[in-house]
């Protein structure tokens, strides 16, 4: 009996792994910065050339960092902020993101959110504000990517 309760939760494990593994090399290859990447935000869900219903889900990653909400200052933490249709430069990215439509603020924390947008092309791009909403240098932006809303 023991050895067959065993056995069970090693193929239990098994099973598991095997789900896990697919999961991991899907984000690896698709989305997910390289393991020795320094801190960065990614899409997890959407890709660059998708094409989405609108609204549509948009889920954040974020690698080697921590999140907290808009006000509060902990070392090596941030909350995440989705540009739409828009990119900031050099010189921008000293100062606080501006809030807006284009420029959507996650100050509680949040880790998706939902986007209705009109057909056609759109580009997307997740950023890492520190506490006063201003991008963090340590946090590589996602890439820009344009998507296709039907
Ligand atoms: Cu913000």
């Amino acid at each position: 009996m023991k050895t067959l309760l065993i056995t069970a939760a090693l193929i239990g494990l098994a099973a598991c792994n095997t789900s896990l593994s697919a999961t991991t090399q899907n984000a690896d290859t698709r989305s997910r910065p390289h393991a020795n990447a320094g801190p960065a935000v990614y899409i997890v869900n959407l890709h660059d050339g998708d094409t989405v219903t609108a609204p549509f889900r948009v889920v954040f990653g974020l690698y080697g960092y921590g999140i907290a909400p808009a006000g509060v200052d902990k070392p090596k933490t941030g909350h995440h902020h989705l540009l739409i249709d828009t990119e900031l430069s050099a010189e921008e990215r000293a100062y606080a993101i501006p809030s807006d439509d284009q420029h959507r603020h996650f100050g509680k924390g949040q880790t998706e959110t939902v986007v209705d947008l009109p057909a056609g092309d759109h580009t997307l791009q997740l950023m890492l504000g520190n506490y006063q909403h201003i991008p963090l240098k340590d946090v590589a932006p996602s890439k820009p990517i344009t998507i296709h809303v039907k």
